[in-house]
């Protein structure tokens, strides 16, 4: 086992064996995982990505205002870079730098971009963003941070407020945040934007089961489990999670060589990911309360989903 998957072992090792198990969001995005998460970005029951699209089309010139000055765009969630792409030609930034957590992927799309905008100077980073980041070569530029597709709801409320933090931090006094965020909206168009008929995001969700097994050497069984998906309006967020169908039990190889046995019962849960809806008034005064000011905030007509951009002050 390479040292990164001992180091991934361990953390799943945890989490799985805690009282209220779970797997970390970011063991979604394997090759099959990104690829998932893309067609869940194309269906009818999916409103946020459309949504985010319709806002950033539709406002593209006030947001390039906004911005005013980009020598480096930094895409924090670049998936396949497409988000960032569009606003090449409305912000016009120098250099570009994509984030995300899947390399391979990442690598293919910013190596197909940048043969479309040779101008722009491209570079690709495969990083954990629940760590601090660095980028000590652009500390002196006018960086924009880029955050679409309400990632930021996939963290806990106090990690959000840390993460704006920590970006405000990374900007040096100049630059700012354009982000998208999911708003709080009817519960029913929540549930089926979690629960689509296709049957995509409950593939989605599996997988994170496989992903597991090839890290770890597990030998979690897809038809053990099933996706559950719901609203949890006290928390403001949706919940998924994968449901034991019987009792289970699963063998997780530990570092030592020692396998290590899992065992579940019927109906016993695996938390998977957490998506938190918020206010725009909320999520404006969480920029705030990090060092972000001056927020300019775009919307859609049903007010499904916001965009901001806010100055670090
Ligand atoms: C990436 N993230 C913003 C998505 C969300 O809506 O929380 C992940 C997702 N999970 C299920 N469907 C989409």
């Amino acid at each position: 086992m390479n040292r990164m998957n001992t180091i991934l072992t361990q953390e799943l090792l945890l989490s799985l064996t805690s009282d209220t198990p779970s797997i970390s969001p970011k063991f979604f995005y394997d090759d099959i995982g990104s690829h998932l998460f893309d067609v869940i970005t194309l269906l009818e029951e999916y409103y946020p990505t459309r949504t985010e699209k319709w806002i950033m089309d539709n406002y593209q010139r006030e947001i390039a205002a906004a911005v005013a000055h980009c020598d480096v765009l930094v895409d924090l969630g670049a998936g396949n870079c497409m988000k960032a792409s569009r606003l090449f030609d409305s912000i016009k930034p120098k250099q570009y730098r994509a984030l995300d957590i899947s390399k391979e992927y990442l690598k293919t799309a910013v190596a197909d971009l940048q043969k479309q905008f040779p101008n722009i100077k491209m570079s690709a980073h495969a990083i954990d963003l629940s760590l601090p980041l660095a980028f000590p070569d652009i500390e002196a530029l006018h960086k924009v941070f880029f955050y679409p597709g309400s990632s930021i709801g996939n963290f806990d409320p106090d990690k959000a407020d840390q993460f704006f933090i920590n970006l405000a931090n990374e900007c040096h006094g100049k630059g700012g945040l354009l982000i998208g965020v999911d708003l709080v909206k009817d519960v029913e168009v929540l549930h089926h934007a979690y629960n689509d008929p296709l049957g995509v995001t409950a593939a989605f969700n599996l997988n994170i089961l496989l992903n597991v097994n090839r890290i770890t050497g597990s030998n979690f069984q897809l038809q053990d489990w099933e996706h559950y998906a719901f609203f949890n309006a006290a928390q403001s967020r949706i919940e998924m999670h994968l449901r034991a169908r019987s009792d289970v039990q699963v063998m997780l190889p530990s570092n030592g060589g020692k396998d290590h046995p899992l065992s579940f019962s019927k109906g016993d849960l695996i938390h998977t990911e957490n998506s938190y809806k918020y206010t725009q008034e909320d999520f404006v005064e969480k920029l705030q309360r990090a060092g972000f000011g001056n927020v300019r905030c775009w919307t859609d007509p049903n007010e499904y989903f916001l965009v901001c951009f806010a100055n670090v002050q």
